[in-house]
């Protein structure tokens, strides 16, 4: 609770530590379970659900795969997926604006994730406050498209900063938009100098099959 007192207003920085409690608990069900789980952060609208639906279709054949959904209202995301053939849970954060670790830790309760799957978190869309909040995940990915404008990692540098992985979509807009991919990699190279990047188009499918592979390499 928030008290005010001599005009200052102690913030309640115990919500991170229990948070990262939490996390390591969800970190520890994974690899018990030998569960490789993503958590993928954008600002709306990047292309993260579409990824998904994407990666389902290549992936499904050969792995397991879970998908807990984030957004503040609907359940339009945990349909679409559910439509690609993987189980789906869909969270709503109501006016929250990031998924928290015992978000997930509830979720795990409704959906048995089986040993061996990969499990994917859709996180809220919004560059800002998903980047304090760790859910356990083995690794972070951040997608921007290139309808955002290339100085984004200058912008909102902690999303960058905390990520693993920067998938840049939408690759198929690039002769019509003013987005330099250098321009982009640099600005995310002086935030996270070993921060990876790979160009995708969920439309056309460039780039999804590194990025399986990506995905599938991954130690569980
Ligand atoms: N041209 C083009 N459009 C894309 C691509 N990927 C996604 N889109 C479109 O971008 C829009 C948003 O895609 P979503 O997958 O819903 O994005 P999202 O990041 O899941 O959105 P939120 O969950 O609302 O944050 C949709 O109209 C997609 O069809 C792409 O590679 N190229
Ligand atoms: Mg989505």
């Amino acid at each position: 609770m928030v008290k005010w007192r001599n005009g200052e207003i102690p913030l309640n920085i115990d919500i991170l530590s229990e948070n990262n409690r939490l996390a390591e608990r969800n970190r520890g069900y994974f690899e018990g379970r030998q569960v490789v789980c993503l958590n993928l952060v954008s600002s709306p609208g990047s292309g993260k659900t579409t990824i998904l639906e994407k990666t389902i279709a290549s992936m499904i054949a050969r792995r397991k795969i879970f998908v807990i959904e984030g957004d503040q209202q609907t359940a339009r995301d945990a349909e679409r997926i559910e439509k690609s053939g993987a189980p789906a849970i869909q969270i709503n954060t109501g006016s929250g604006c990031h998924l928290d670790a015992n978000m997930i830790q509830l979720a795990l309760k409704k959906m048995e994730v089986t040993a061996g799957s990969v499990l994917f978190i859709e996180n809220v869309g919004n560059l800002v406050c998903p980047a304090m909040f760790d859910l356990g995940e083995e690794k972070r990915v951040v997608v921007i498209s290139v309808t955002e404008g290339d100085d984004k990692p200058l912008k909102y540098p902690y999303m960058f900063q905390s990520s693993h992985l920067c998938i840049i979509n939408k690759t198929d807009l690039l002769p019509y938009v003013d987005f330099n991919v250098e321009t982009v990699m640099a600005n995310a190279r002086q935030i996270n100098p070993t921060l990876e990047f790979l160009l995708m188009s969920a439309k056309t499918g460039e780039g999804m099959k590194q990025w399986v592979e990506w995905v599938e390499g991954l130690k569980d």
